[in-house]
Parts: structure tokens; C-alpha cells; sequence
């Protein structure tokens, strides 16, 4: 599968962000404004970890000779950051090559005039000429959105140690600051932070889209630090204990899900991005803090944690059995008479998400039951029966269609994460191991720091 799409992606949209495989052209996306050349950045560790060693060698030589990020383009600061920085930071740790560093701190350096704010949350946008910020139009009252100022740490970890530059530490935990001090409602974030005032915008709160890989670089930060930054991890296990209390419900067919918070109100929606949760919540089940019972007596909190991410994760598979194509929907709904099924038709498509793939990863390395890597099994044919065309990958439009109808886009994570994910988890589980490797969000792995002997690149023979 990650020969057909990188084969055709070099044959017909080469040098570009993504492919268009039914076109078979180049697509380009504006969340990388001019710069080219997300899907050979994205797919270089993944290349790698699937020894297709001649292919990394013609995407190193194309990094080389052609990505270049001076430009006078308005970029995403976390869309590059997680696909460039991320990309390039696991290019460098897995093969060694001085290139790749060289790159991520130079884009690195590029990224930090976003930061210029009275409050110093980042700017969404970033022109990276002249460094002038600004936030999404359409954005709640000109804020920052949470997903995005929060998942930059675990990149600019790496860059501070790589470079010796100390700003790139200083910007991320200055963003903690801030929000550590903020009153949450209920103990959870709202999505949107406005930049000027250091005020929350509206109250709309998420584990999917806008807010979910800010819970994911908390837990990270934690294990990345060689669990050393306690800050992260009480940050993290608060979040998630109001996650649980205020967020996460049982349907009346017994389906647990994480609804979203709007106002006060939940809505019973669940996106597919949120799916990554059931991974996360997994891999931070054994350094949950024990909780007190209500005889005062401590309870230990992992098999609660554990029994909650396989729950999500029966969940989120259940929104992929219960499609005609066997992928999930965008969104899913328990109201209106149906569970786990999406009810909108904008909510009904599917285009090549890794996040459910990447938590059947988790719960396989982490309870080996057999399930899960049958659920694997079931995406893998259905992505080939429906998602595979001549000239590569596509998403498709309504995933309750009888036939697929193609979006005609082959996305940069494709490659990067749900290909990963699915090599992964069929894989013996000391193919990168947990305890050496955290995935940022676009799943590019970042050794963990450990002090006083720091990771060094470490390249296959
Ligand atoms: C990826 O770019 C990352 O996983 C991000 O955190 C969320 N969206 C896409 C994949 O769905």
C-alpha cells in the first residue's frame, strides 16, 4: 500500500504537497501557503521504518536540493510544525543525517516571530517573510485555537536540544504559563484563547477538532521528559479527570463516547479525530495517580483508564462496522434515534484518517488482544477495496454510499500515520518501542530525552 501511494505520488505529482490520484495531478493546500513537498517530508520516517531505503535516499536527495522554506508565504505554524519540524526531526533521529536536523531548526527558527504576541499564545498564520501573524478569520473573536498552540512542545523540545537555542523551550513553556493561570470551566480548556487578552473565547470544548492533540502533548511531554515533567503530567491527568467527569457518556446501548461541550451543553457528537483519544488514554493508564473512593480509601486508577480506552476504542470501531464501506465517518451522533452513525450529510466522509488505526496501535502493544489487530484487518481491506484507485489513495465522500464516490485527494498523513500505524500493528512490538519513542501528532517519531544520556540518531545498518 505505501508503494502505491509513494510510487504514484513520484509519478505523477512529485515535488508538490499531496496527490490528486484520480486527476492524477498535484493538489496543493493553502495550509502550507507556497511551501512544496508535504507528502515526501511526511512519508520520509515511514519510508525508513519499511526499509524501502532507495525510495528515503530519493526523498533525502529531494529535501536536500529542493525544500526550501524562504519564501514570502503565510503559512499554518501548526501544520508545518507537526508535518515539516515533526518530519524532519524523525527523518534525522532514524537515519542520521545532518540534513534533517539542519532543516527542522532553520524551519524551526522561522517559526518563532508567531510567537510575538502580548500574551505569547501563538499566532495561527504566519507569513514567514516578514513574520507577521494573525488568527483564522474564523476563529471566536480573533483567538488562537488550543489544538494548534498546543502541539508544539514536543518539536520544540527537540529543537532546543538539538540547537542549543533556548527560545524554542522558553515559547512552549511560556504557553503553559499562561494557561496553567487561566480559570477553566470545570476544569476543562475551551477551544479558542484570544492572543491580545489572554481571555478564553467562546466556551466550546472538544477532544476532537481544535482541541485534541493538545491533551495528546501533555501526556508526551511527560513521557518524552523520561517522565520528569511533573507539570505536564498533573496537567494532563486534571484535564482528563474532567474529560471523564463532564464530557464522557454511555449510550443507552451501552457505547461509551466523548460528546463535545458547548456553553454548559453537550452535544452528543463524536468526530473521528477524537478517536485518537482511545489511544492516549491507554498509554497514560499506568501512570494515572490513584484516586480516592468514596470511603476515602485510594483506587488505583490504571484498569479504570484502560477499561475507558477500550471502550472508545469498541466505540469508534463500532462507527466503521456500522458504515456500508466499513470506514468511519467524519463525525458520528448518539441522538436522534441512532449510535455511532452520522446523521449530516457533510459529516459522512471519510478521507484516509489515521486516528481510529492509530488507537487500534496502542490497544494492540498494550493489551495484545487479538481484536484489535483484526480491526486493523477489516480497514486494510476496506481502504483497498474502496480507497484504492489506479494512480494511489483517495478519501471518499459518503462512507453509507453503496459505491465509493472519490474526494480525489491522497493527504501527506496518509503516509505519514495511517500507513505507519497499519505497518506498526502487524509488527513485533519492538519495531520502534514505546519506551524509547513518542509519535508526535502526524505520528513522527521523537526519541525520549533522557538525562544524562540524551537520544543520538541511531541509523539501521
Ligand atoms: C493529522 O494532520 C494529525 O493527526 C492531526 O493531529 C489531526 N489531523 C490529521 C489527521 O487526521
Amino acid at each position: 500500500m505505501m508503494k502505491h501511494a509513494w510510487d504514484n505520488y513520484r509519478r505523477y505529482a512529485w515535488g508538490t504537497n499531496e496527490l490528486k490520484p484520480v486527476s492524477r495531478t498535484g493538489h496543493s493546500s493553502t495550509l502550507f501557503g507556497s511551501i512544496q513537498g508535504a507528502t515526501i517530508v511526511d512519508a520520509l520516517d515511514s519510508l525508513y521504518i519499511m526499509e524501502l531505503y532507495e525510495d528515503f535516499d530519493v526523498a533525502t536527495e529531494w529535501v536536500e536540493k529542493s525544500l526550501d522554506f524562504n519564501m514570502n508565504t503565510e503559512v499554518s505554524v501548526f501544520e508545518v510544525n507537526i508535518r515539516f519540524v515533526g518530519g524532519l526531526l524523525s527523518a534525522y533521529y532514524l537515519s542520521g543525517k545532518e540534513v534533517f536536523a539542519r532543516k527542522a531548526i532553520e524551519l524551526g527558527e522561522k517559526l518563532l516571530p508567531a510567537f510575538k504576541t502580548p500574551t505569547g499564545i501563538p499566532w495561527a498564520l504566519l507569513n514567514l517573510k516578514s513574520g507577521v501573524g494573525r488568527n483564522w478569520p474564523w476563529a471566536s473573536g480573533g483567538s488562537s485555537i488550543l489544538a494548534e498552540y498546543g502541539t508544539l512542545h514536543l518539536e520544540f523540545m527537540h529543537l532546543h536540544f538539538l540547537s542549543g537555542n533556548p527560545l524554542f523551550k522558553e515559547k512552549v513553556m511560556a504557553i503553559r504559563k499562561v494557561l496553567s493561570r487561566l480559570d477553566k470551566p470545570q476544569g476543562l480548556y475551551p477551544n479558542y484563547l484570544n492572543p491580545n487578552s489572554g481571555q478564553w473565547g467562546q466556551h466550546h470544548v472538544s477532544v476532537g477538532g481544535l482541541g485534541d492533540s493538545f491533551y495528546e502533548y501533555l501526556l508526551k511531554a511527560w513521557i518524552m521528559s523520561d517522565k520528569t515533567d511533573e507539570e505536564a503530567r498533573t496537567l494532563y491527568y486534571d484535564a482528563l479527570q474532567a474529560i471523564e467527569s463532564s464530557l464522557v457518556r454511555r449510550s443507552a446501548g451501552g457505547l461509551t463516547y466523548i460528546a463535545e461541550w458547548k456553553g454548559g451543553l453537550l452535544e452528543h457528537k463524536m468526530g473521528h479525530l477524537a478517536c485518537f483519544a482511545g489511544g492516549m488514554i491507554a498509554l497514560g493508564a499506568d501512570g494515572a495517580p490513584a484516586a480516592l473512593g468514596a470511603d476515602g480509601a485510594p483506587r488505583d486508577a490504571t484498569g479504570r483508564h484502560m477499561e475507558l480506552a477500550a471502550e472508545i476504542t469498541r466505540t469508534c470501531h463500532e462507527s466503521y462496522a456500522r458504515t456500508t464501506l466499513k470506514l468511519g465517518p467524519e463525525a458520528f451522533r448518539f441522538d436522534g434515534g441512532v449510535e455511532a452513525v452520522a446523521t449530516r450529510q457533510n459529516e459522512k466522509y471519510y478521507i484516509l484518517r489515521p486516528e481510529v488505526i492509530e488507537t487500534y496501535l496502542y490497544l494492540w502493544r498494550l493489551t495484545h488482544d487479538p481484536k484489535y489487530r483484526d480491526w486493523g484487518w477489516e480497514a486494510v481491506m476496506a481502504l483497498e477495496q474502496h480507497c484504492r484507485v489506479e494512480a494511489g489513495f483517495s478519501g471518499v465522500r459518503d462512507v453509507y454510499a453503496s459505491t465509493a464516490n472519490h474526494d480525489d485527494v491522497q493527504q501527506s498523513f496518509y503516509l505519514a500515520e495511517t500507513l505507519k500505524y497499519l505497518y506498526l500493528l502487524f509488527s513485533d512490538d519492538d519495531h520502534l518501542p514505546f519506551d524509547h519513542w513518542v509519535f508526535n501528532t502526524e505520528a513522527h517519531p521523537l526519541p525520549i530525552i533522557r538525562r544524562p544520556h540524551p537520544p543520538t540518531p541511531n541509523p539501521a545498518p
